[in-house]
């Protein structure tokens, strides 16, 4: 398994000696210890669907208002689908940051790096890991802190999930009241924080 300085992934291969270095992030990534904070923010229904088509599976207002709320003035970190997926690029009034492993490929008003690790370590605001699947998926071990919009809606054909977050790894510190959507919808908002 290969290890890295910045996202050491097996926590017995970090040295007594690394953690006198300055991690950009590291198993002592917890909001109640050092380390830095990195969110994440996701709309989900209860199976954990994100997606289906490159599009999200509902349509929310109230979860892209409350989206841009959280997010503004953050960088936003993303997968290049989830890039190519929204309405109207780049999201305003943030710093966008896209990951691809394509050294050619550009985004016009972003900027464009190889891997989470240097797209988080170029931040110097606490960034939002904004999707999708695959970037959830690589950032999470690292993600100290999770915003769930958790959709009341049954998918069918999903694509896209959001990986599982086991009780012994998240607290859920805030569980919104059931609200109910402009379009009928069900939703809450819920907070996780890494143990
Ligand atoms: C969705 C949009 C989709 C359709 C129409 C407008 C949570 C979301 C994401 C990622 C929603 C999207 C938008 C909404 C944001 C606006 C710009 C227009 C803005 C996530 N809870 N919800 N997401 N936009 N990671 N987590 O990509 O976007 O913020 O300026």
């Amino acid at each position: 398994m290969e290890t890295s300085i910045l996202f050491p992934s097996d926590p017995d291969k970090i040295s007594e000696k690394d953690h006198l270095q300055l991690h950009p992030f590291s198993i002592y990534n917890s909001s109640t210890s050092r380390g830095r904070e990195l969110r994440a923010i996701v709309a989900m229904n209860r199976e954990g669907v994100i997606g289906k088509d490159g599009d999200l599976p509902w349509h929310l207002p109230e979860d892209l208002r409350h989206f841009k709320e959280l997010t503004m003035g953050h960088p936003v970190i993303m997968g290049r689908k989830t890039w190519e997926s929204l309405p109207k690029r780049p999201l305003p009034g943030r710093r966008n940051i896209v990951v691809s492993r394509n050294p050619d490929f550009h985004a016009e008003g972003a900027e464009v790096f190889p891997s989470i690790e240097e797209a988080v370590e170029a931040c110097r605001e606490v960034p939002f890991i904004i999707g999708g699947e695959q970037i959830y998926r690589a950032a999470l071990p690292f993600c100290t802190r999770i915003f769930i919009t958790e959709v009341d809606a049954e998918v069918e054909g999903a694509d896209a999930f959001f990986p599982p977050l086991p009780s012994q790894d998240w607290d859920e510190t805030e569980r919104g009241e059931e609200m109910v959507s402009k379009t009928g919808m069900r939703y809450r908002f819920v907070t996780k924080i890494k143990k």
